[in-house]
């Protein structure tokens, strides 16, 4: 296993050299955010986002995301251009040493969040989901609210680019139904798959955040067989999954630990991104602390199940709480995250005490 960081690049205000000072953290998970969605990443861009990370000695073996263009997702005619670019794009980050690359394919949108700094009672702020409110909600007035809020800080998913044209991507998705999404995600994992073998890197989608539709979009990673319908499309074990317990945990119906047990004993789960929830009613959840007890998923067991099928690929804290007076980009600031990793890496460390 292989802790790690997320790390913006230039958009990031962390520098690199307080991420080397957590102890145990290998390496960073990052992107190249401002190169727009479908375009090659060009080999110079990469090479230089490589060096950065190495030379403050950190691995940089994780792009996380390289963005499906909206084409692919819609099975357009053009897609066969965008999976060309993307193709590319695998090259180039192979050449710099680049082993897992996560993304997702949700409509449109990524995650989403009813409020970004939730006020705590210990006055530490975290992110919010509120079903009722993102229900009754246009996707403007969601952006809108991201836009004021988020102190600037352009949040992965809500890229003022992808924003632009949101409602005439909407209607692009009029009259899709899940089963022709199906097939357009299978058309692209064919195309890509091969890639991914002969640059031997391994695809992780992400799952959908949350786990079921909103603004009337379909959503297919939400759930055990959906993850694995998807990961028989093709059976490559190069096409496999970023297991993210925040997403996939705010269904509780979503046993984790079962799921981290069923598919990594495969080698299908590529990356883990771990957080915890703490639900307040069965559609309505704050982002709470790592530490087990300060939510409602059962972050040990999760962590044990990774151990015990002996998991060697890369895991990350996920979204943190603002903590300690820190502004920052909702969910990733450096302490609750820091905070995070410890704690992650203290269950590991005690279960290869225990369990050796
Ligand atoms: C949110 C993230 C997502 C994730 C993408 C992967 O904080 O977990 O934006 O990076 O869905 O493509």
């Amino acid at each position: 296993m292989k802790m790690t960081i997320r790390w913006f690049g230039k958009l990031d205000s962390i520098p690199l050299s307080f991420i080397k000072q957590i102890p145990g953290v290998s390496g960073v998970v990052t992107s190249l955010m401002d190169i727009p969605v479908g375009e090659v990443w060009e080999m110079d861009q990469v090479q230089k986002l490589g060096e950065v990370c190495k030379g403050a000695n950190l691995e940089c073996e994780v792009i996380e995301s390289v963005n499906i263009h909206e084409d692919i997702k819609l099975g357009l005619p053009n897609r066969d251009k965008y999976i060309e670019n993307y193709a590319e794009t695998m090259k180039n980050l192979h050449n710099i040493g680049i082993k897992v690359i996560c993304y997702n394919f949700m409509p449109v949108l990524d995650w989403a969040r009813s409020t970004l700094f939730y006020d705590l009672p210990d006055s530490s702020s975290t992110m919010y989901f509120d079903n009722d409110v993102v229900m009754n909600i246009t996707l403007d007035e969601l952006a809108a609210m991201y836009r004021k809020e988020s102190y600037r800080y352009e949040m992965p998913g809500w890229e003022p680019e992808r924003m632009k044209k949101v409602n005439e991507t909407i209607a692009q998705y009029g009259g899709m139904t899940e089963e022709k999404y199906w097939e357009n995600i299978k058309y692209f994992l064919d195309a890509i798959i091969p890639f991914a073998e002969k640059y031997d890197i391994k695809m992780a989608i992400h799952p959908d955040d949350p786990p079921w539709p909103i603004f009337g979009l379909p959503r297919l990673i939400t759930c055990r067989n959906n993850i694995r319908r998807f990961l028989d499309l093709n059976k490559s074990p190069y096409n496999g999954i970023t297991l993210c317990t925040g997403s996939l945990g705010a269904n509780s119906a979503n046993d984790i630990p079962a799921l981290v047990k069923e598919f990594s004993k495969e080698g299908r789960i590529h990356f883990a991104h771990i957080r915890n929830l703490k639900f307040e009613s069965e559609k309505s959840f704050y982002e709470s602390a790592h530490y087990e007890k300060a939510g409602s998923l059962p972050i040990f067991d999760i962590v044990e199940a990774f151990y015990d099928a002996g998991f060697d690929g890369y895991i990350r804290p996920d979204h943190g709480r603002m903590i300690w007076g820190e502004i920052n980009r909702a969910g990733y600031g450096l302490y609750d995250r820091a905070l995070g990793s410890q704690y992650l890496l203290g269950i590991w460390n005690a279960l290869e005490r225990l369990k050796k």
